[in-house]
């Protein structure tokens, strides 16, 4: 290209204040003068802009982290090979690469509408010496991992999460092309894929048949919970006995797990298994992975990888978060702007056939991984793929906030249908009030992301996308039960000054507020969702009601709802109110609680603070220890942070309300999540979740550890120290060799050089 540009920080705390300075450097690559005006650049940029320190160029915010800079009268043409240099102030602070701005593109002013020419550019973030700082000690990382010591391999769980019992005996079994499988009917999915596994491993597929010896059975048996299994080992025989296909499954996974690492991808004509005998049953009964694939894609065939993965480490949930301001990814047949529009990002003057750029998508239209979307036939090959693997789908449908992709994308089919004169039919799924004037900025920076709730045609848009969903899940043949509709967020300000609104308030007098609105919103979708047997599930602040107490608004359970089978998914984005204790507070109060904080389990956060981490870092550091240390019913006695990454007072728990016996027979379980903002690819998403993910499904499946159990400070510390200890030295000696070969091999984070465990330990 004929430009080339660089971002560098050139310093934290501008003159004292809360502020950085960073610039711009474009620079000429061309035999010609680039001219000094005539057109603008186009980029997503995650940081309030203060001013342009020269005044050479103007920085406008167009909406979320989509900015645009174009030079002023002050801006000089830049000379063949020359460089120029726009410098400017920005909010806060920039600690990492992940801070710069992205998918930059240039686009002249006098090109016709039409035909835009759009230069691409990729940003070159400039390591300067304020990034170097930043940039972690190999030493302190040393010091941390010094404290891990090998043990031998008898004190290695056999696999992870791991077994609640094992006993070991003395004996091998001889897994070789002999080998056959034997199963009950009701196994048959199961010993189907156990088949093919083997067929990987072994370079020969075992038969189902039946023999004296040498063989893998699938027995039912009665009595045991639907997860539980029995996989006993022996010389002769391998037996996988459960009550239910699931337990069956999960026997499956842990035989896998005893596998060499490298069979996945170089067969073998023979395995040696240690005899044993294993019982095992899952903690939590929800497990569940959170996959964000609004705000960037990720395609078919990785989100059936990552089940793969989930499915190995027990994981039985996944919420598939799935619209959001920035993307809508699944087709909905009967209303095709959805993906049409919804799905497409890229450079527009006006947005009736895409949505505007976002986190680093640039210009074009269409492309990975700022566009894109699932098909009713992908999605229904998910929703088998999964079910077979005993991992139940939650479809995420963001209402009414974060919702900005559904609102532009029934707008462009609103005009459409204005043009051909069919006003009824138009406003039929409307999701925005045209006459509205209120003033709101959402957390992430739109005016325009929050669906009208006073508008029927809201409900009617939910209904059908509800209905069209519910048919793809009956043709996958997979149970739905509930619909995620998102629900956190909601900016101020919103629904203040429409006349939608008012004509609500006007017919129905239950709703004087426009926090009246949002309860009048949660009762209907909780009865249009109750009518089709589905419970609701939501973010934290579906279950939560606005009050006063001694004239100050607080937060409280909302009485309404309790024991309504809402789940309430506490992310804990309250804690600046006071409120660290909502998850036990929401589940004393009647809620089911899916415990899902950012401290531990937002999966999107940096590992470490080190420039070099991808990742965000509002809600602190994340890596994999922080999931391993999570206690679910006493969060703060192993909580070491705040959300907004403070270090939390250890005596804040004596003040709170702890989860009484009820409350935590509310506790439904728990789960990891991942926000794509900045996962812009395969390799991205899997260096965000590995090998975070194994310390979150040991805590999820894996009995309480007895480091939790005790109460005496010293012994927790001592205690805890070990079982780090040992879980540490699996991951090195089995998992990550393990992700190296299975489907394919993942991209799980390598800390940099000096974090390694010691040589030889
Ligand atoms: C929260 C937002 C989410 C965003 C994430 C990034 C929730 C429920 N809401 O502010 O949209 O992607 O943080 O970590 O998490």
């Amino acid at each position: 290209s004929k430009l080339s540009l660089q971002w560098k920080l050139l310093q934290n705390k501008y003159e004292g204040r809360e502020e950085f300075e960073a610039a711009f450097v474009l620079q000429n690559k061309s035999k010609q003068l680039f001219p000094a005006k005539g057109w603008r650049l186009y980029f997503s940029y995650p940081r309030t802009v203060v001013a342009v320190t020269d005044q050479q160029a103007l920085f406008t915010t167009i909406n979320g982290e989509f900015c645009s800079l174009q030079p002023t009268a002050l801006f000089t043409a830049i000379q063949p090979s020359a460089t120029a240099t726009i410098r400017y102030i920005g909010k806060g602070k920039s600690f990492s690469y992940t801070d710069a701005p992205s998918g930059v593109y240039l686009v002249w002013d006098a090109a016709p509408d039409k035909a835009i020419p759009i230069q691409q550019f990729a940003v070159d973030a400039v390591p300067q010496q304020e990034l170097d700082l930043l940039k972690r000690s190999p030493q302190i990382a040393f010091e941390r991992n010094r404290q891990i010591h090998a043990v031998t391999a008898d004190a290695l769980p056999l696999f992870l999460p791991s077994p609640m019992q094992v006993r070991k005996t003395d004996g091998t079994f001889l897994l070789n092309h002999a080998t056959v499988i034997s199963f009950d009917e009701v196994f048959a999915n199961e010993a189907t894929l156990l088949q093919t596994d083997l067929a990987v491993v072994l370079g020969k597929q075992p038969a189902f048949t039946k023999q004296q010896s040498n063989f893998i059975s699938f027995k039912q048996i009665s009595g045991l919970p639907a997860e539980s299994y029995r996989l006993l080992i022996t010389a002769s025989e391998i037996r996988i006995e459960a009550s239910a296909a699931a337990g069956a499954f999960y026997a499956v996974q842990s035989l896998k797990q005893l596998l060499p690492s490298e069979a996945w991808t170089v067969s073998r004509k023979e395995v040696q298994l240690t005899t044993a005998d294993i019982t095992d049953a899952p903690r939590f009964a929800y497990r569940s992975f959170m996959l964000d694939v609004a705000r960037n894609f990720q395609t078919k065939q990785q989100v059936l990888k990552i089940i793969d993965l989930l499915a190995l480490y027990k994981i039985n949930t996944l919420h598939f978060h799935l619209t959001d301001d920035e993307g809508w990814r699944l087709q909905i047949p009967t209303l095709p702007e959805l993906t049409n529009v919804g799905a497409h990002r890229g450079h527009s003057q006006n947005e009736n056939d895409r949505i505007n750029p976002a986190y680093g998508s640039g210009g074009t239209r269409g492309s990975f991984p700022g566009s894109g979307f699932y098909s009713k036939e992908d999605f229904v090959e998910i929703l088998k793929y999964a079910t077979a693997r005993h991992i139940r789908v939650i479809p995420e449908l963001e209402t009414p906030g974060h919702a900005r992709a559904a609102i532009k994308a029934m707008k462009a089919r609103y005009l459409r249908l204005m043009k051909e004169n069919k006003s009824a039919e138009a406003t039929r799924f409307l999701l925005h009030d045209t006459a509205d004037r209120s003033v709101y900025r959402s957390v992430q920076g739109y005016n325009d992301n929050v669906m009208n709730v006073a508008l029927p045609s809201v409900y009617t848009f939910i209904e059908e996308v509800v209905d069209q969903v519910r048919n793809m899940y009956v043709d996958a043949n997979s149970p739905l039960q509930t619909i995620h509709l998102g629900g956190d967020e909601v900016p101020a300000g919103v629904w203040q000054q429409s006349p939608a609104v008012e004509r609500l308030m006007k017919e129905n007098t239950t709703v004087k507020t426009t926090d009246d609105l949002w309860y009048y919103y949660l009762s209907n979708v909780h009865t249009l969702l109750q009518k089709r047997n589905l419970y609701l599930s939501g973010w934290e602040e579906v279950a939560m009601r606005k009050t006063k107490l001694d004239g100050k608004p607080i937060y409280i359970p909302n009485p309404d709802f309790a024991n309504k089978q809402f789940h309430a998914y506490v992310w804990n984005n309250v804690w600046s109110l006071g409120m660290e204790d909502l998850a036990y507070r929401l589940a004393n109060a009647g809620y089911k609680v899916v415990l899902a904080p950012v401290t531990n389990f937002y999966f999107d956060l940096a590992y470490e603070k080190d420039a070099d981490e991808p990742g965000l870092y509002w809600g602190g550091y994340l890596d994999e220890e922080k999931p391993f240390y999570f206690h679910p019913f006493d969060y703060y006695r192993t909580a070491k942070e705040t959300p907004d990454g403070k270090l939390l007072d250890p005596n804040i728990f004596e003040r709170k309300e702890r989860l009484t016996e009820y409350g935590r027979s509310n506790i439904v379980g728990m789960q990891a999540q991942i926000w794509s903002e900045k996962i812009n690819s395969a390799e991205s998403l899997e260096h965000m979740l590995l090998p975070k993910l194994i310390s979150f499904a040991e805590r999820a499946w894996a009995k309480e550890p007895a480091w939790a159990a005790s109460t005496d400070t010293t012994v927790q510390q001592r205690l805890y120290q070990q079982h780090w200890n040992v879980f540490v030295n699996k991951l090195a000696k089995d998992e990550l060799p393990r992700l190296d070969h299975y489907a394919g091999g993942f991209a799980y984070r390598i800390p940099p050089p000096g974090a390694v465990v010691e040589k030889g330990a």
